[in-house]
């Protein structure tokens, strides 16, 4: 056996991660529905984290040069434009199945990532969380930025024995330069359990608006309606008022199961566009896709557009992953020029980007007709779109010379 050189070693894992952050992303060209377009390589993933974030470079303590502290994922990120660029609050799990969070940056959105020197180190509230997770990031009119994101704990009433009762909530933080985080209180709300919580980037009749999930357990919406909305008065003492369901679960959906506030809602023209996840169950376990909504931009409590079903669902090497069958999306940018970036995790694995315009998305939820809740009602919305078609000139050539 060759004998390990260590600077060997270094230098060759040193390219393979050079190569790897500077590799160019392609749009994908095997697949489009017309709402959007998928790039070809994941945007980040856990390969992605600095080394030495992972690795022991110092040759007495590590002579093997082993990873020593593995990042197996990469995913559910926040996003928002920042000194001109992209920032992604990434949600980052080591091997030891933690989540942290970490800000990486790109000048185009779609490659080139680069992390920061250092992950967030996020203040606690004297209350440790086991996990930390799903950070929304919304610049607010009030000038802070805001770090929105899912903090669980076990549950202090577990029985003895029971090593997998959690209970989630929604820590909230701020800061000004996604580097110093000043963490505020938890949100208080009337669901014994919160996740994927949102924070709207506008006042709302002068006071800050949430868009919630409540449920009754860690992992069931139970009770829990749909996607709550909700206002607070101060943030730095957040108590919810009254959380109304804006868009509900319905039986034989795409959100059957559960649903939750996904990206921070964009203001378009038209209204506010929501991209949201929707959770059904099938055979192989929960299917996790991407669905959108608008609401009023005088009142985003009053949705005005729901399509259908969902826009994107996994597809290829999407279905594979910690959590097969998933697509989870917590962030997305609309650029100077029009397209908007949606940031979706894969699987609970790695973060990828799809790209589509603001005008393209508002289209689609204006013009989709909604889920009719029936075989006949959706059959008789198809009916409609199937005759109109044959009715256009074009349409019928076509067939003709078929
Ligand atoms: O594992 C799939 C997703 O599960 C949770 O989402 P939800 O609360 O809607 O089930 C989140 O933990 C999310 O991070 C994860 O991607």
């Amino acid at each position: 056996m060759t004998e390990f050189n260590f600077d060997e070693a270094v230098a060759s894992l040193r390219k393979r991660h050079s190569d790897l952050l500077s590799r160019k992303n392609v749009l994908d060209e095997s697949f489009s529905n017309g709402i959007f377009r998928r790039y070809k390589y994941p945007v980040v993933t856990g390969e992605h984290t600095p080394l030495e974030w992972r690795y022991d470079f110092n040759p007495a303590t590590n002579p093997f040069l082993e990873e020593r502290m593995g990042i197996h994922s990469a995913f559910n990120s926040g996003a928002i434009i920042y000194d001109g660029k992209v920032c992604l609050a990434v949600r980052l799990e080591g091997n030891d199945r933690k989540s942290f969070f970490a800000i990486a940056e790109s000048d185009n959105g779609v490659d080139n990532f680069k992390f920061r020197k250092f992950p967030i180190e996020m203040p606690d509230n004297g209350n440790p969380e086991t996990n930390v997770y799903d950070m929304r990031l919304t610049r607010h009119e009030d000038g802070w930025i805001y770090g929105v994101f899912c903090s669980e704990r076990k549950d202090p009433t577990a029985a003895p024995g029971d090593l997998s009762s959690a209970v989630a909530q929604c820590g909230i933080a701020r800061t000004k330069d996604l580097d110093l985080w000043e963490r505020l209180p938890d949100i208080v709300s009337e669901s014994p359990q919160q996740r994927n919580v949102v924070l709207h980037p506008e006042f709302v009749n002068g006071k800050y608006a949430f868009y919630t999930r409540p449920q009754d357990g860690f992992i069931d919406a139970g009770s829990g309606g749909g996607i709550g909305f909700a206002l607070c008065d101060d943030i730095t003492r957040p108590v919810l008022g009254r959380e109304l369901i804006i868009d509900r679960r319905e039986y034989h959906t795409v959100k059957e199961v559960k649903n939750g506030a996904g990206a921070t809602p964009i203001k378009t023209p038209k209204g506010w566009l929501h991209i949201a996840h929707g959770v059904r169950g099938c055979a192989s376990g929960l299917r996790y896709v991407l669905y959108a909504f608008m609401t009023a931009l005088d009142d985003p409590s009053q949705k005005i557009a729901s399509p259908g079903g969902f826009f994107l669902a996994p597809h290829g090497t999407e279905y594979v992953g910690d959590t097969m069958n998933c697509v989870f999306c917590n962030g997305a940018v609309a650029l100077d020029d029009g397209r908007l970036l949606v940031y979706y995790g894969a699987s609970d694995t790695n973060l990828c980007v799809a790209e589509t315009t603001v005008g393209r998305m508002v289209d689609y939820c204006l013009h989709t007709p909604e889920d009719g809740l029936y075989t006949s009602r959706c059959l008789a919305a198809r009916m409609d779109l199937i005759r109109a078609n044959y009715a256009l000139p074009d349409v019928r050539k076509h067939n003709l010379e078929m």
